[in-house]
């Protein structure tokens, strides 16, 4: 019977991201890393994409948590929120990020050609 296959997408701050690469290889897990930009703050955070098995996405989960961890900004007034003008606002803001952000897929194929 074959294994089920998972891909999980999670969003990290860059600072968490190198020490979450090398975990990944130390743990042997295979992934992708892309530089991305957050919709709301507009800055670059770094997405890991990871395929695995389903018996390993626990172990996969913890690795990420373990190694990004929360913190909190300060968004200056007048950020870009939106392109319009409503978007924009007149007070500094504090937001919480992260952790890590993450998707978990089914993978219907997973194919190497
Ligand atoms: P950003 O979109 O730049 O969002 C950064 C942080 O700003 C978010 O942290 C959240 O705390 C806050 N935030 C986002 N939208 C907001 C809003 N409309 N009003 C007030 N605060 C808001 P996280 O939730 O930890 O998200 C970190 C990054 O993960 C996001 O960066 C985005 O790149 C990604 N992300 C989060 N949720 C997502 C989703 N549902 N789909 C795709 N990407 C997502």
């Amino acid at each position: 019977m074959s294994e089920t296959k998972k891909m999980v997408v999670a969003i990290v701050h860059d600072h968490d991201a190198p020490d979450l690469m090398d975990s990944l290889a130390n743990a042997r897990f295979q992934a992708t890393k892309l530089a991305t930009t957050g919709g709301f703050l507009r800055e670059g955070n770094t997405t890991f994409i990871i395929g695995t098995d389903e018996e390993h996405l626990e172990e996969l989960i913890d690795l990420i948590n373990d190694n990004c961890k929360s913190r909190k900004k300060t968004v200056a007034p007048m950020s870009p929120v939106a392109n319009t003008l409503e978007g924009y606002y007149s007070f500094p803001m504090e937001v919480q990020i992260g952790g890590a952000t993450v998707f978990v897929l089914d993978v219907e194929k997973f194919i190497k050609l």
